[in-house]
């Protein structure tokens, strides 16, 4: 059985990720690619409830440490029980966040050392990156309007600006970094053109 493609879906807040979820999943069932969609912090009921607890912004202070501890507990709830038993079945997945919002929210935003994060990355991951992610920007307050539109903010989205600069700084240099799996769409368009650039980068992996 050939094993599946895993997508990552990027960016920060407010700048389309879940919008283009479901375009991104309809587009790969057309082209008869069987695909189980996903998102971080959460993808099982324990990670689900591990995401309740990081953005409830009614919570005690969550130190930096164990906010970026509970992401990888989380994500090796999900590694384990969803994403590598569905690329194994020769699925598809498509997650909305990954490990990349961690090197952005917890290294950029928190200025956490990265070190520490790709320590864990390692020895949560072993060697499961994605095959391919999809990076929306958009300059800081098109997203966080946007976020703001849909009404209450949570813990995250009630940060400062600055935060989100970094947030964005940070997503830029992973981009940087890995140039043949991150690939950047600006966001700050019309939805159909961010789409046609979704079906362009999403074309080659289909072939
Ligand atoms: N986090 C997560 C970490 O700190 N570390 C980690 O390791 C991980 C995995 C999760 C939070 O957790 C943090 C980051 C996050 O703060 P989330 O729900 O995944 O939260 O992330 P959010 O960014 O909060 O998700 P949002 O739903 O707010 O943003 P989306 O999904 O990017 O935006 P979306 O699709 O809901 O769109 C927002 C609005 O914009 C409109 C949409 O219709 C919608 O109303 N829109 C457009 N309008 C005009 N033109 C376009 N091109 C548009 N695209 C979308």
């Amino acid at each position: 059985m050939t094993r599946g493609k895993f997508i990552t879906l990027e960016g920060g807040e407010g700048v389309g990720k879940t919008t283009n979820l479901s375009f991104i999943s309809s587009y790969l069932q057309n082209h008869g690619i069987d695909v189980i969609v996903t998102r971080e912090p959460g993808g099982t009921r324990l990670a689900e409830k591990i995401r309740e607890l990081l953005l409830d912004s009614n919570n005690e202070s969550i130190s930096e440490s164990a906010e970026l501890l509970l992401m990888f507990a989380a994500r090796a709830q999900h590694i384990k029980h969803v994403i590598e038993p569905a690329l194994s079945q020769g699925k598809w997945v498509l997650c909305d966040r990954f490990t990349d919002a961690t090197y952005a929210y917890q290294g950029g935003g928190r200025n956490m050392n990265i070190n520490t994060i790709e320590w864990l990355e390692n020895l949560i991951q072993g060697t499961l990156r994605p095959d391919l992610t999809l990076l929306l920007d958009a300059p800081v307050e098109v997203g966080i309007e946007r976020a703001r539109d849909r009404g209450q903010l949570d813990r995250f989205e009630s940060e400062k600006i600055d935060f989100f600069e970094r947030v964005r700084q940070a997503y830029l240099r992973q981009a940087e970094l890995y140039p043949e799996r991150i690939k950047l769409i600006k966001a700050d368009q019309p939805l159909s053109d961010v789409q046609n650039k979704l079906i362009d980068m999403l074309r080659p992996l289909i072939r």
